[in-house]
């Protein structure tokens, strides 16, 4: 289903309209490498965080809860000899509504479009059912792949990647190990997803961390911080939409943004006794944006009540999520 839309999905092609994104484009050198590399595996297992750690920069919201990526993101990355468009993906899990349905689906197409698939898994705990789920996604996609074992820093027993290890090896896939906190083992991993891509030219400006615009990015950060503070069915219940973004005075950009909920309960917890609640999310979320450009922000959110808005697939589209066939 297409729409027109700019507040939707872009998909994970290079976009076609470059100057909008600014800088240019230089033209590759001899032996230049590039590719699509699609991270997926089961929710919270740290794809978003490993996003963040490649491109150095947060272009990608992370939390404790699981299903916190609900959009596919491209982070790019760009080296010497070599630029790794990374598309991060929702975690692949049993759905329960329209709105799982579509991060699941976009997550599997998403794999479907790439040179490279990083499958990411949670070292601190053993292999389980939800990988061999993943991997046989991987495996249909018919792509190079490697099985990335992540939270090295927080293994305690390094029998634990023997299921990781044979996932790998049943499939004839690489396998890497590191800790995309720390850092420990990047390197390597990098260049096992370099060694795996065809020669190609450059797809995005050199210096350009993600395709997504800034005001989705806002809302994103919203959301980590909504995320953060509150329990339970809240997190699940939210969507944001970034309604405005006045940048006149260069002092000082204002933004207002609707939290969408399903139900007045939810409502109410967001407020939270006097506004309080919504006072602590909007001053964090406010100091999160002010680094994201670098200036000034201020902040004003509002909460409206949505009924079902995750079973109703017109709303998905309204609030920003590509439902893709
Ligand atoms: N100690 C440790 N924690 C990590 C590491 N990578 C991720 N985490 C934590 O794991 C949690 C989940 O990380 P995310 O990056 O949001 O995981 P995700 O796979 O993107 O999750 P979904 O988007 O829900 O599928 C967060 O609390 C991270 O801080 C790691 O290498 N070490
Ligand atoms: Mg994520």
């Amino acid at each position: 289903m297409s729409t027109p839309d700019p507040t939707l999905e872009s998909i994970a092609e290079p976009s076609s309209d470059l100057s909008a994104l600014g800088g240019t484009i230089p033209i590759a050198p001899e032996g230049f490498r590039s590719g699509f590399a699609t991270i997926v595996g089961r929710p919270n297992v740290g794809k978003s965080t490993l996003l963040n750690g490649l491109v150095g920069q947060k272009v990608a919201i992370v939390s404790p809860t699981a299903q916190t990526t609900r959009n596919r993101l491209q982070g790019i990355l760009t080296l010497p000899t070599a630029q790794i468009i990374l598309v991060d993906t929702p975690g692949i899990h049993k759905p329960h509504h329209a709105l799982g349905e579509v991060l699941v689906k976009n997550a599997q197409n998403a794999l479907n479009s790439a040179d490279v698939a990083l499958m990411v898994v949670d070292g601190s705990v053993a292999a389980g059912r939800g990988d061999e789920f993943v991997a046989r996604w991987v495996e249909a996609a018919g792509v190079p792949a490697i099985v990335g074992i992540n939270k090295a820093d927080l293994q305690t027993d390094e029998a634990l990647d023997e299921g990781y290890r044979a996932i790998a090896a049943d499939h004839g896939w690489g396998i890497a190990k590191f800790s995309a906190t720390t850092g420990e083992g990047i390197e390597e991993l990098l260049s096992q997803i370099v060694s795996r891509l065809d020669p190609g030219p450059y797809y995005y400006p050199p210096d350009l961390v993600t395709d997504r615009p800034e005001r989705f990015v806002m809302g994103e950060l919203i959301r980590e911080q909504i995320l953060l503070h509150t329990r339970e069915e809240v997190p699940h219940s939210v969507a944001i939409s970034v309604e405005r973004v006045d940048e006149s005075d260069p002092k000082l950009t204002r933004i207002q943004a609707a939290i969408h909920v399903e139900r007045d309960s939810q409502k109410g917890i967001l407020i939270g006794k006097g506004g309080s609640m919504l006072k602590l999310i909007g001053t964090a979320a406010r100091q999160q944006i002010q680094r994201l450009i670098d200036g000034k922000v201020h902040l004003e959110l509002f909460v409206n009540v949505r009924p079902n808005w995750r079973q109703s697939r017109s709303r998905l589209q309204e609030f920003g999520y590509r439902v893709e066939e």
